[in-house]
């Protein structure tokens, strides 16, 4: 499971870090709260404020980084069940990562609708990437409505396809990586309780969030809750250089870095021939 943490030094702010946090850096959005960008109710009525941001943080412009790379490694050695990204950058897949294998809980730019009720017409993110980038606000050419990247705002329910493979793969999970969340928003939050109760559960985050308030509501690095059978792990630190550290211990060290050197030669080469 992994969130804007894993993605923050690709360059991307997160949203909740204090001071290079999106939430603290929106002043010149002039938004009524900072949640008010993502929110589908205050989109309807002043859409500019998301369109703005999207440019900004639109996916292509961003190289996917060594937690990415290390996900996709897990796959590489047959170990990833599901990757649930709350991340809406699309790096999973820019990282090679099989889509199959991803599930984008919030969605992501790699297609939009129009929001019109009865109309919901599909566009491609070409389409919908090329307004952005001329500063226009994308309108639906049957009704006229908005056309809104399928990346799920506040307000809006989340994609089937959560819903229909999450009990599956966490009544089959037999090892639960979080990565890089603040673990706040819901329903993604509560997936950490998903897996059975003797499930290792391995927390990499800058600072410690998710812990449980009473038996099986969250993480109990301590064994508050639990006593002395602990099975919840912390590494209090960043997403990167924990998985290079888990790479190291795992003997992976070559094959993680060749991904990413990998990627990086085909993506300068691309450039090149253009
Ligand atoms: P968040 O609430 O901003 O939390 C991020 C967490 O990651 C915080 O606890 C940070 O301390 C921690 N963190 C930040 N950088 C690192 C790092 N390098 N190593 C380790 N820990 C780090 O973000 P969440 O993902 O928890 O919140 C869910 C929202 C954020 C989702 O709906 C996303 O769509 C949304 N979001 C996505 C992106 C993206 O796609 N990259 C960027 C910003 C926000
Ligand atoms: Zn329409």
């Amino acid at each position: 499971m992994a969130g804007a943490g894993i993605s923050t030094d690709a360059g991307i702010p997160d949203f909740r870090s204090p001071e290079t946090g999106l939430y603290d850096n929106l002043q010149s959005y002039k938004l009524p709260y900072p949640e008010a960008i993502f929110s589908i109710d205050y989109f309807r009525r002043q859409p500019k404020p998301f369109y703005v941001l999207a440019k900004e943080l639109y996916p292509g412009q961003f190289v996917p980084t060594k937690s990415h790379f290390f996900v996709k490694l897990l796959e590489k050695k047959g170990l990833l069940r599901r990757h649930y990204t709350q991340n809406i950058d699309c790096l999973e897949r820019v990282a090679g990562i099989d889509p199959e294998l991803i599930v984008e809980a919030h969605g992501s730019f790699h297609t939009a609708h129009c929001i019109g009720r009865k109309c919901l017409k599909e566009y491609s993110q070409a389409w919908v990437k090329e307004k952005i980038f001329q500063d226009e606000i994308p309108r639906c050419n049957v009704c006229k409505s908005l056309v809104k990247p399928d990346i799920t705002f506040f307000g809006e329910g989340l994609p089937p396809r959560f819903f229909e493979l999450l009990e599956n793969d966490f009544g089959s999970c037999d090892l639960l990586v979080v990565m890089g969340t603040s673990l706040l928003v819901q329903p993604f939050a509560s997936l950490i309780n998903d897996v059975a109760n003797s499930v290792p559960r391995l927390l990499i985050n800058r600072v410690r969030v998710g812990e449980a308030s009473a038996p099986g509501t969250g993480f109990d690095f301590d064994g508050k809750h639990v006593g002395r059978t602990h099975r919840d792990a912390l590494v209090l630190g960043d997403c990167d250089a924990a998985c290079v550290l888990l790479a190291e211990r795992l003997g992976w060290t070559d094959e993680l870095a060749e991904l990413r050197s990998a990627f990086l030669e085909e993506t300068n080469s691309l450039g090149q021939d253009q």
